[in-house]
């Protein structure tokens, strides 16, 4: 069973691997995608070293002079995604892409590699790596930040890769749809729609696209103008946990001037994901900067905060509670949303159903807080939602089905440098 998943899993991200960059999968996702291919990288490593630093340096030849990593490579065109390059109108030389982020996972992922094997050839390419990331986590401190709160904001559900989920509900239902352009949506003619997005949330992702391109993306006029600004506790903890990642790189490869700098972002970041804190609901949640309102319940991106390195009692005490409370209610744990939560919908995508990766990087903090117990259910779940559904893009919590597309990079990936 073991050998065979393993040989499963190489096969998809050989399979996908369209010539040092890999596509989530093929049909429904045909493009390079910022952080499918540090995961993929992840499971490159633990077999093809060479490949997944390969990975990463084609990830960043997308990067932008401002230093921004967008979420999608446009390498060459495929009329079976929507919306593609001529919808986004971005300038980026010599392939386009989108115009905005995605979690910034790479620097996390350039450490572990950089860690596995720390000879000349790693430290060689992950020099090669380290003014880019700088240039990324700057980029996110300049403009994602704008107050310098230190809590991390997103101009457009899709930044945040968690694109339907609940919390983005308020501040969607405030976008205004009235002159978006007509449009075709390609992703249900590949998958069941009934496990996507819903039209209304389409118009509105189309309404805040056609936001930023009207100023010509650039970086400071598309957060003022964006109708969509919402502070996210998921890439606030993964930037806080990339900027450690990248502090232990820098004195590692010799970086002495960046440690400074570095240290004062962590610094930020501390202070600011305090502000993300709902009494309400006793968890980190989203907050809509434009109307103040905080997310209605609890997503799995609460549970990030040790992979974040949060160790304080007051947050992880409620955390642990809510995590007992929840895994008593499914059988696969984690799911994205919350199952008591009425908008809770076990197989739509962000909005109940598990994926590998967020499971990776919340038993991965619980793991290296010493909470074991909770780290190895996440792991074993995941384990079990594969060896019945296969390497699905994303899973029901509640009876494992698989769901959106198959033969997907990421969960091949994370099933290989976590799970096998
Ligand atoms: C889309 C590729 C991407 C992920 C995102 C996920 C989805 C793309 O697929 O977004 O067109 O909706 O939400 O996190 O990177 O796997």
């Amino acid at each position: 069973m073991g050998a065979s998943l393993k040989r499963a899993a190489h096969d998809i991200l050989i399979g996908n691997d369209l010539g040092g960059y890999t596509v989530p999968t093929k049909g429904l996702y045909p493009y390079q995608w910022n952080w499918d291919s540090v995961f993929v990288a992840l499971g490159f490593a633990t077999f093809d070293l060479d490949r997944a630093w390969r990975e990463l340096e084609t990830l960043f030849e997308g990067q932008w002079t401002d230093g921004m990593v967008p979420h999608i490579l446009f390498r060459k065109n495929d009329p079976g995604y929507f919306p593609g390059p001529s919808v986004w109108q971005t300038s980026h030389e010599p392939f386009p892409t989108s115009g905005h982020s995605q979690p910034p996972v790479a620097a996390i992922a350039v450490r572990d590699m950089f860690e596995k094997a720390p000879a000349d050839e790693n430290a060689e390419r992950a020099k090669g790596l380290f003014p880019k990331l700088m240039a990324f986590h700057r980029w996110w401190a300049t403009y994602r930040d704008p107050s310098g709160e230190g809590s991390v904001a997103i101009i457009h559900p899709w930044e945040s890769g968690r694109d339907n989920l609940p919390d983005w509900d308020e501040p969607l239902s405030l976008v205004d749809v009235s002159r978006i352009d007509a449009y075709e949506r390609k992703d249900t003619t590949h998958v069941d729609a009934s496990m996507r997005p819903l039209k209304q949330d389409y118009d509105r992702y189309m309404a805040i696209l056609q936001s930023g391109r009207a100023v010509g993306w650039d970086p400071h006029k598309v957060v003022e103008n964006s109708p969509f600004l919402v502070a996210d506790p998921a890439i606030t903890m993964i930037l806080l946990r990339a900027n450690r990642d990248l502090l232990a790189l820098a004195e590692r490869l010799g970086f002495q001037r960046e440690r400074v700098e570095i240290q004062g972002w962590i610094a930020q970041l501390e202070r600011g994901v305090a502000s993300l804190w709902n009494e309400t609901v006793q968890a980190y949640t989203t907050k809509n900067l434009r109307s103040g309102v905080f997310g209605a319940g609890v997503s799995s991106a609460a549970f990030l905060a040790p992979f974040a390195g949060i160790s304080d009692p007051k947050v992880l005490d409620p955390m642990r509670n809510h995590f007992d409370r929840i895994a008593g209610k499914v059988t696969y744990m984690v799911p994205s949303y919350d199952p008591d939560y009425e908008g809770f919908e076990h197989m739509r995508y962000w909005r109940g159903p598990v994926w590998a990766v967020v499971n990776y990087m919340i038993a991965r903090g619980l793991r290296e807080q010493g909470d074991t117990l909770r780290a190895e259910r996440v792991r074993q779940d995941t384990a079990n939602l594969v060896a019945k559904s296969g390497f699905a893009e994303y899973f029901s919590p509640i009876d494992g089905t698989g769901a959106g597309g198959r033969s997907f990079s990421w969960t091949a990936a994370v099933w290989l440098a976590w799970v096998s």
